[in-house]
Formats: structure tokens, C-alpha cells, sequence
């Protein structure tokens, strides 16, 4: 299968499956990556998403070039929106999503895993968006996304620069917000992913819906959006749940509702 998704629980593990080329995303990867992680995203049984690359050696080095070299404009329009369709999917759907960056996260690699909530990478990881070598430019959200995540002078330099950095400035730069040995980044992002899974989904829901226009669109209306999700939740079964737990000294168990 070019993607494999593995369930664990309310944990779907996701993982790019082209190792011979370093993962990176030919059509049918592309297409296969979008309908699991389509599939998913509307599955209420599962909670949280890890996405990561088979091999040791990348997590995913890109879209394919390739595959990109004879692309038209109009080619290349559809190319970049179903890639964009996916980053979106990963940004907006509401539980979390995290990358395991298990090696190279390059050009489209790097861009879909800063569509991720949340970044974990193992000690050889390397991130870059390089396509200014390639005559190209980001086209998955790097441009904006990588801007978003760390800060508009380091994005500028990457992208114009195509310099490849590895998992301490990444981690320096806010780019991964934790660093494993290799042998222990899997396990890491599910134990991660695990213990969101045990949250209420529908708080988990609105915190990433709240926490996302943190750093877009208007300050007040980000402020009043919170307000509003906050006082929403005193209707569901999971805020009583969350605070009668809590009084009677025990583990919630919550429903989502
Ligand atoms: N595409 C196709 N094949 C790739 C690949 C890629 N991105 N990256 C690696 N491979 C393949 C290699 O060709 C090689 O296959 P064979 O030649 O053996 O058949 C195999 O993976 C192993 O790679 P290497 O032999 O090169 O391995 P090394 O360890 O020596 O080097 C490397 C690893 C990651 C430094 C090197 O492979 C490399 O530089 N790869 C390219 C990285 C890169 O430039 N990535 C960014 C791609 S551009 C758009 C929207 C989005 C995008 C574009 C347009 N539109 C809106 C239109 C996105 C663009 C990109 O992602």
C-alpha cells in the first residue's frame, strides 16, 4: 500500500510507505495520503493522527520531482491544491495531528508536517525547504506555515537559501517542539497521541479550533471565539464529567459530547 494506517486504539498511525525514494510523494502517494487521511479525519473513533515516513532515513523528502518535471501550469495548479487540501485537512480537523519527523522532511515533507499541531523528531531528522534549487518555490503552505511556526526572518532564510538544518535548530527555532533518539521517536509521538486520545474530544475540539486563529486574522475575534467555545462547553456531558471526576477524586471518562 503506498500509505499504511495502522489503528491503535483511538490512535491511527499514518505512514508514508515509498522508502526506496526516500518517501517522497509520487501521484498515487499523494492520493493515497489524502483519502486516509480524508477517511480519518470524519472517523469519530479516532482521536489523534501520527503521521510519519517508513525507513530510517526520511520521513518524507518532498513531492516528487520526477513526477514534477514535465507538469504544465495547469498540471501543476491541481498538484499544489491537493497537497494544500491535505496540509489544510491536517490543520483544521478537529483532534490533533502530529508529525514523528523520523529523517529528511524536505520541500513538501517539511510543509506537511508544519500542517501538523505538533512536531517530535528524531536526532537525525533534517528539515528544509530547498525547491529555490529546483527553479520552484514552496507550494504546500511553507511560505506561510513555516513563517507562522518560527518566525518571518528564519522562514525567509530557509526558503531563499534552501539550507537544510538539522533537529537541535529545528528544535531552537520552534520548528519541533521535542527531540528523540531515533529508536525512540515512535513511541514517543503515540505515547504523545495516547494520552490525547484519553482528553475529552470535544474540549480537545475546541482548543485546537481556538488555539489555530491564535496567530491569524483578527486579535478580538480570536479573544470572542474562545469566549464563546469556552461557554459552550458548560453544555456538555464531558465539562461535568471533567469536574465531577475531579471532586471525587478519580479518572474521567469521557465521551466526546
Ligand atoms: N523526488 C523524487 N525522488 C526522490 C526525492 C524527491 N523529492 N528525494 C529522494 N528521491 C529518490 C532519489 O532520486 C533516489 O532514487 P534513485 O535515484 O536511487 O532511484 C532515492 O530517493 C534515494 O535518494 P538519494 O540517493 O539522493 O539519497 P541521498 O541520501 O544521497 O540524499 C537527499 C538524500 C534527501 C539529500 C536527496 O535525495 C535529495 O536532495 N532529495 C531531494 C530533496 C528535495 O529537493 N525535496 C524537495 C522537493 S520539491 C507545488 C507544490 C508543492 C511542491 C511543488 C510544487 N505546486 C503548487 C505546483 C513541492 C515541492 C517539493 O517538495
Amino acid at each position: 500500500m503506498p500509505i499504511d494506517i495502522e489503528r491503535r486504539e483511538a490512535t491511527a498511525l499514518v505512514t508514508v510507505n515509498r522508502p526506496e525514494a526516500l518517501n517522497a510523494l509520487d501521484v498515487a502517494h499523494l492520493e493515497d495520503l489524502h483519502d486516509a487521511v480524508d477517511s480519518l479525519r470524519s472517523d469519530d473513533a479516532v482521536r489523534a493522527i501520527v503521521l510519519t515516513g517508513a525507513g530510517e532515513k526520511a520521513f518524507i523528502a518532498g513531492a516528487d520531482i520526477k513526477y514534477m518535471r514535465d507538469l504544465e501550469v495547469l498540471a501543476a495548479r491541481e498538484w499544489g491544491a491537493l497537497g494544500h487540501r491535505i496540509g489544510t485537512m491536517l490543520e483544521t480537523m478537529p483532534k490533533p495531528t502530529i508529525a514523528a519527523v523520523n529523517g529528511f522532511a524536505l520541500g513538501g515533507g517539511c510543509e506537511l508536517a508544519l500542517a501538523c499541531d505538533i512536531r517530535l523528531a528524531s536526532a537525525n531528522a533534517k528539515f528544509g525547504q530547498p525547491e529555490v534549487n529546483l527553479g520552484i518555490i514552496p507550494g504546500w503552505g511553507g511560505t506561510v506555515r513555516l513563517a507562522r511556526t518560527t518566525s518571518l526572518g528564519f522562514a525567509k532564510e530557509l526558503i531563499f537559501s534552501g539550507r537544510i538544518v538539522g533537529a537541535a535548530e529545528a528544535e531552537s527555532r520552534g520548528l519541533v517542539n521535542h527531540v528523540y533518539e531515533p529508536g525512540e521517536l515512535l513511541n514517543a509521538a503515540l505515547e504523545l497521541a495516547d494520552g490525547l486520545t484519553a482528553k475529552s474530544p470535544i474540549a480537545m475540539a475546541y482548543a485546537k479550533e481556538a488555539t489555530s486563529l491564535a496567530l491569524q486574522g483578527d486579535h478580538k475575534e480570536g479573544l470572542e471565539t474562545e469566549a464563546r467555545l469556552f461557554s459552550m462547553l458548560f453544555a456538555s456531558k464531558d465539562q461535568r464529567e471533567g469536574m465531577t471526576a475531579f471532586i471525587e477524586k478519580r479518572d474521567a471518562d469521557f465521551v466526546g459530547r
